[in-house]
């Protein structure tokens, strides 16, 4: 069996749209799954939806629709914004999918029956949107979650506990002895710092509060906590509990779970003692990378600062946003989104280094060499640089990407598309060319089209569509092969250049800028208006009865037999009918409209099983229909055609 390679992105929540922020783990997520099947190895990557929760709910809720109706439209617009950046996943998880439902509760059950999970109360402060209890000491001065920042709330309920305290020393070992655990080193100290120190109490793992999550098998009072749901996706992403498990058999333990700093501490302590517990091999690596800031401040919609990918997307492709986001942030740290930067690095790196020295090139075989590659003549000292250089690189890169270092590993890359760029410079071409000397102008031709096919190589797992684009206009195969990279002079002499489009264009930052942001603007009122529109349909539904409501409600022709004024008002007439058998009296605030003997002897109709009510101490026993205009022109309601007294309306 070959190398096999499983690597996962978080189970999302599906809460609001995707932003950056989420665009960035699954991108680099899907990197190495390129890299690493470049590379040889058989790769499975898994990402979905965490779809049950408090906070599922509530936003449901706000708009009035079921929380499955309000995840499948996000989960639909989740996998089309995957599609779009080519992600190449193997299975989206949801945590609604009934397989993994029923592996919730196995877990959980198991869990249970080995007594690591137990009964009792608790009490204490609660993040809702992180679904955690804190303890006092684990907060600030002012209550706020530890994870999220946001406020926590007291709250106590009954629930589950897991045996998590007993697992503290076992963890501690367990990252003792598998130093590459936790990635980056920093967030391992952390980890032991903020959580371990101090030792763990047990967690509550069930809900009683609300009910949108898997239900726990042996007490339907209780839910199971969203965490425990959420971590095993990465088991039933494999295919767990299925008929066919050979994923499953295959790929567990994951290489790497790659996740957002937020939530190293479900990942490096909770997911690996739930994993103890239930005798499964752990994963080899977490890795926890950094938050993309906007103005060092956390994206959020409230704040109004959400950058979603689809407009840059849809203007500048995406490979510019895969690039941007790959080689502008450290992996492990924070770092600042801002369009500036983000046109500064399209202009200097994809359409000044990249682009330009694809162009160029293909231009200058097509001028020089009829668009045919050359034969190479004998190599001078510039010629032996790249030829070094070049396939020197993909070493660097595998070691790069050991640790996910996706900055590091594009610079490295960059520093050979811009020594190309310098051996332009260098040889000169265009002078070679006039002093017509075709042999030189070969050897430059053939070793500019040479480190162009490494780069398309190189660049492949980051910018796959800028690779497609290369190889094409320099008549390579496709197909490619990362052990190609590390040889020069696989180019073959013959192959037809062909000169294609321009891979990155030159873009005024300013006006790319006010027009990015702009499409931004508008895809986010677009998001809110859909969502007001789903809000208003419930208002109107809240309007609407069915047909059980109007049959509660009892109206009946009457008969009036006679009408006389209220002793203390001076608007209401005292109304006496005859309802089949029934005679009963009703008080109307009709007599500005009009006489008694209009009324006397004709038949209305009247609302009859309204709770009676006094007015100015008569009492008065149903209510009779009528219609009023905008201008207060009132006519009380009859029917078409005359029928007995008492007859029923329905
Ligand atoms: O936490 N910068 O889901 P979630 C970088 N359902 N990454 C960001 C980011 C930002 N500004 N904002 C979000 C959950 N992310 C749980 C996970 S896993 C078993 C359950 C990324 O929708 C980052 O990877 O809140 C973070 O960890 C993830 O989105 C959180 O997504």
């Amino acid at each position: 069996m070959g190398k096999t390679f499983y690597v996962t992105t978080p189970i999302y929540y599906p809460s609001d749209n995707l932003h950056i922020g989420h665009t960035y783990c699954t991108v680099a997520a899907d990197a190495i799954k390129k890299f690493k099947k470049l590379q040889g190895y058989d790769v499975y990557m898994v990402t979905g939806s965490d779809e049950h929760g408090q906070k599922i709910e509530e936003k449901a809720k706000e708009v009035g629709v079921s929380p499955k109706e309000y995840v499948d439209k996000i989960v639909a617009d989740t996998k089309e914004l995957w599609s779009l950046l080519d992600i190449e996943y193997d299975s989206f998880i949801r945590s609604t999918d009934p397989i993994h439902e029923k592996n919730v509760q196995e877990l959980f059950q198991k869990l249970y029956d080995k007594g690591e999970i137990y009964k009792d109360e608790y009490e204490g402060f609660y993040c809702t949107p992180c679904e955690a209890f804190w303890a006092e000491s684990q907060m600030d001065k002012d209550h706020n979650c530890p994870d999220c920042g946001r406020p926590t709330h007291m709250a106590k309920e009954e629930s589950y506990f897991f045996r998590l305290s007993k697992y503290r020393d076992a963890l501690l070992e367990y990252y003792d002895n598998h130093p590459e655990f936790i990635q980056p080193e920093f967030r391992k100290k952390e980890m032991i710092n903020n959580f371990l120190k101090e030792g763990l109490d047990d967690l509550s793992v069930t809900r009683s509060s609300f009910d949108w999550g898997v239900p726990v098998p042996f007490d339907k009072d209780h839910i199971v906590y969203v965490w425990i749901d959420a971590l095993s996706c990465y088991l039933s992403g494999l295919g767990l509990g299925t008929e066919d498990e050979s994923n499953y058999e295959k790929f567990w333990p994951a290489q790497v779970h790659l996740v957002g700093k937020e939530i190293m501490r479900f990942h490096t302590i909770i997911w690996p003692a739930l994993l103890m517990a239930l005798e499964i091999p752990l994963p080899e690596k977490i890795f926890g990378h950094g938050w993309i800031l906007f103005d060092d401040d956390k994206m959020s919609k409230s704040k109004g600062n959400v950058v979603y990918p689809e407009p840059i997307i849809e203007l500048y492709g995406v490979d510019a946003l895969k690039y941007f986001l790959l080689r502008e942030f450290s992996f492990g740290n924070d770092g600042n989104f801002n369009k500036e930067k983000f046109m500064n690095r399209l202009n200097s790196d994809l359409a000044n280094d990249l682009g330009n020295l694809l162009s160029r090139t293909v231009s200058m075989i097509e001028k020089y060499c009829n668009g045919i590659l050359p034969e190479p003549g004998e190599s001078n000292e510039f010629d032996k640089d790249l030829e070094t250089l070049a396939p020197s690189i993909w070493e660097k890169n595998e070691k790069a990407m050991e640790h996910f270092q996706f900055s590091v590993v594009l610079d490295d890359i960059w520093k050979l598309v811009r020594r190309t760029n310098k051996y332009v410079d260098e040889t000169t071409p265009w002078i070679v060319a006039k002093e017509g000397d075709q042999k030189r102008l070969d050897t430059i031709m053939y070793h500019l089209a040479e480190s162009l096919r490494v780069i398309s190589i190189l660049i492949y797992p980051y910018l796959q569509n800028t690779a497609k684009e290369i190889r094409n206009q320099l008549g390579l195969p496709e197909n490619i092969s990362w052990e190609d990279g590390k040889v020069w002079g696989l180019s073959k002499a013959g192959n037809k250049i062909t000169k294609g489009k321009i891979i990155f264009p030159r873009l005024d930052t300013k006006k790319e800028m006010e027009k990015l942001e702009k499409a931004n603007t508008a895809l986010f009122e677009k998001r809110m208006k859909e969502k007001e529109k789903d809000m208003n349909e419930e208002v109107k539904g809240k309007d609407l009865i069915t047909i059980d409501d109007f049959d509660k409600c009892e109206i009946k022709v009457a008969l009036v037999e006679s009408v006389e004024d209220h002793p203390n008002a001076d608007r209401l007439y005292i109304l006496h009918l005859k309802i089949g058998e029934e005679k009963r009296q009703i008080v109307s605030s009709i007599k500005e409209y009009y006489k008694p003997e209009d009324l006397e002897g004709k038949k209305i109709l009247v609302l009859t099983n309204l709770k009676p009510a006094k007015f100015r101490g008569v009492e008065s026993n149903g209510m009779l229909l009528a219609a009023e205009d905008d201008e207060g022109n009132l006519t009380i309601a009859s029917t078409l055609e005359d029928i007995v007294d008492g007859a029923s309306l329905g």
